[in-house]
């Protein structure tokens, strides 16, 4: 049995890694501050990890819950674009300065490896599709060169102290729990929870745009793979998590529409500042690497979030 700490345990991500390790019999540790984190997500599992309500900005913190860990999952963030635009400060406080503290705490404590929720925003909008790791990063947001920063900050800690890190570029995660109530949060959360209400989502922009959605289960793979495979092999790398496949908003609104019984039409609005007109992933060197093969593709990974959704619906009507 290992000891694995996830930072941003509370996050729908955190929170899904920390079920899949605890079903798997792992013992899990976790950090998170609540300032995007949810205290529901951990309601069910509380009595069976180490909890700690702490900042990644506190180092002695940090370096308390690194004491003892084999593996650091690293995902405390702002995840937001669009928040990064108002408050880029923020924005790297916690995306850099949060990485920096959580890096400096897990070598210090000797932990085997550190697995970093890196960003798909990386690569930025140029033209080329797919993306591919050996491509140029050109970030356009606070937020994608905050990501970007941290990353550089992995390979930087494995070249320069022998910590063992791997970044892996996130293709818009989604799936049950990710928070659906802030303006900033992921669209397909904001989409279904709008559209199960009888209310007409937003499209910003014309509804073109396309992303690489990538449901949450193939992310926590991911994370499992990164922590076991062979050093010569990923250490002080990148990798993309993805599915390797784009749709539009457009489609995506469409294949809701059945999903949810929604009939009205979207609202069109202007396009967000910051924003990438497509992102699709090259996934060959996660495949060869990690061995990392997405277990559940968009159709079905829509089709699992939507029934999650309305299964929060049912039992909140109950509790009324
Ligand atoms: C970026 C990263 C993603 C992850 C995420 C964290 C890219 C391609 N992806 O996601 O990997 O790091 O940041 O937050 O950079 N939209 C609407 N209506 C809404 C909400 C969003 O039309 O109500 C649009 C939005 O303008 C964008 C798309 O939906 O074109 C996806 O937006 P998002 O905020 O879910 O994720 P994104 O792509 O910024």
């Amino acid at each position: 049995m290992a000891v694995y700490l996830i930072t941003g345990i509370g996050g729908f991500i955190g929170s899904s890694l920390a079920r899949e390790l605890l079903r798997r019999g792992e013992q899990v540790r976790g950090v998170d501050n609540f300032s995007t984190g949810r205290r529901e997500n951990l309601s069910q599992i509380l009595g069976q990890i180490d909890f700690r309500e702490a900042d990644i900005l506190d180092l002695d913190a940090m370096n308390r819950a690194c004491t003892g860990v084999d593996y650091v999952l690293h995902q405390a963030a702002i995840p937001s674009v669009p928040k990064s635009v108002l408050d880029p400060i923020a924005s790297n406080q916690a995306n850099v300065d949060g990485t920096v503290n959580v890096l400096v705490a897990a070598r210090d404590a000797r932990v085997k490896r550190v697995v970093y929720a890196a960003s798909s925003s990386a690569y930025g909008d140029t033209p080329t599709l797919p993306k591919h790791e050996r491509m140029t990063p050109d970030p356009i947001s606070p937020y994608a060169v905050a990501k970007l920063a941290s990353e550089r900050y992995m390979i930087s800690f494995y070249r320069c102290y022998g910590l063992e890190t791997v970044a892996l570029r996130y293709f818009n995660i989604f799936g049950p729990r990710q928070d659906p109530s802030s303006p900033y949060s992921g669209v397909l959360a904001k989409f279904i929870t709008l559209m199960l209400s009888g209310q007409p989502p937003t499209m910003f922009g014309d509804g073109e745009q396309s992303r690489d959605f990538t449901y949450i289960d193939n992310a926590v793979e991911a994370n499992l793979l990164a922590c076991k495979a062979p050093a010569a092999q990923v250490a002080g790398k990148v990798f993309n998590v993805a599915t390797g496949r784009r749709v539009t908003l457009n489609e995506t609104f469409k294949l809701l529409q059945a999903l949810t019984s929604y009939s009205g039409s979207p609202i069109y609005g202007a396009e967000r500042g910051g924003d990438i007109k497509h992102s699709l992933a090259d996934i060959s060197s996660a495949a060869e690497h990690l061995g990392y093969k997405p277990q559940v593709d968009f159709e079905d990974g829509l089709r699992r979030t939507v029934e999650w959704y309305k299964s929060c619906q049912l039992s909140a009507v109950s509790r009324q």
